[in-house]
């Protein structure tokens, strides 16, 4: 459970890191489940349905770049994303009503690891209504040389920013970019098992990893049950209730959303490399 001043510095930042969510013993059962993943993704080719790879191989191997829904991949995931002391957290963002959106693995891998430019998740998939969160969980030691997580704190109060370049949703934020103080970025660097949330309008982007260390982050995107989708990429699990009641309502925020337009299932890496430059 957060404390009161947790909550508030949440709702007034859109960001809160915590630290020592999961224990060491948690944290290495999840590195060999990753470990295994990786070697199996030695023998596939792109596309597939495991992962993909950064643009560039080291050493004649492949490196992952992100590991696809690993709520699905092993039970681990699935299992984690429901451990007690997460969702108490993100019910005390969202509410008691909480499904699973949507989970992924970024593993910005020693040397490799790519950059993610400053974004907002919910233009990925706008939603009837803004409670949405991230939790962003920390597979190793995050800092500034391989590439931790930065933001922009309070810039979820701007609400949904234009992802667009000529007309096209391109997984970064354009011309939106000037209603946003950029020397206000502040750098999240956490220890292993900490745990950073992230409300679905909190502009975030990180560097790329040029360390010898990796920087697996493990993220889970949570809904409060009353927020319905509007546009984006499905799948399996998405809706599926890891606390509370199934909805009878639908909660809707005023104002007019930009629908994305990229093709289901393209990641951000590749809209941002493609269109971005
Ligand atoms: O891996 C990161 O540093 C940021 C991840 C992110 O923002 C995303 O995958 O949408």
């Amino acid at each position: 459970m957060l404390t009161r001043e947790q909550k508030v510095f949440y709702q007034e930042n859109g960001s809160l890191a915590l630290e020592g969510i999961l224990s060491q013993e948690e944290l290495k059962i999840l590195h060999e489940t990753i470990d295994e993943l990786v070697e199996k993704a030695q023998g596939l080719e792109t596309p597939n349905s495991l992962c993909d790879f950064e643009p560039v191989p080291e050493g004649g191997r492949k490196v992952v770049r992100r590991i696809f829904h690993p709520f699905e991949q092993a039970k681990c995931f699935e299992e984690l994303a429901s451990h007690k002391t997460i969702l108490d957290a993100v019910e005390d963002v969202i509410g008691p009503n909480i499904q699973i959106h949507h989970s992924k693995l970024n593993m910005k891998s020693a040397g490799v690891g790519s950059p993610v430019k400053w974004h907002q998740d919910l233009p990925f998939f706008p939603h009837t209504n803004f409670d949405l969160v991230a939790c962003l969980i920390h597979l190793d030691d995050a800092t500034l040389e391989n590439g931790c997580l930065r933001v922009i704190p309070g810039s979820h109060k701007k609400g949904p920013l234009d992802h667009r370049r000529d007309g096209k949703f391109i997984g970064m934020v354009t011309d939106d970019l000037k209603k946003v103080d950029l020397d206000k970025a502040v750098d999240v660097p956490l220890k292993a098992g900490g745990m950073v949330m992230l409300h679905c309008l909190t502009l975030h982007s990180s560097a790329p990893n040029r360390s010898r260390s990796p920087r697996r982050l493990l993220i889970y995107e949570y809904r409060a049950s009353d927020a319905i989708q509007l546009r984006g990429t499905p799948n399996d699990y998405m809706g599926r209730i890891l606390r509370g009641e199934a909805p009878t309502t639908v909660r809707l925020v005023e104002g007019t959303f930009i629908l994305p337009d990229y093709p289901i299932g393209t990641n951000i890496y590749d809209l941002q490399a493609e269109y971005g430059g």
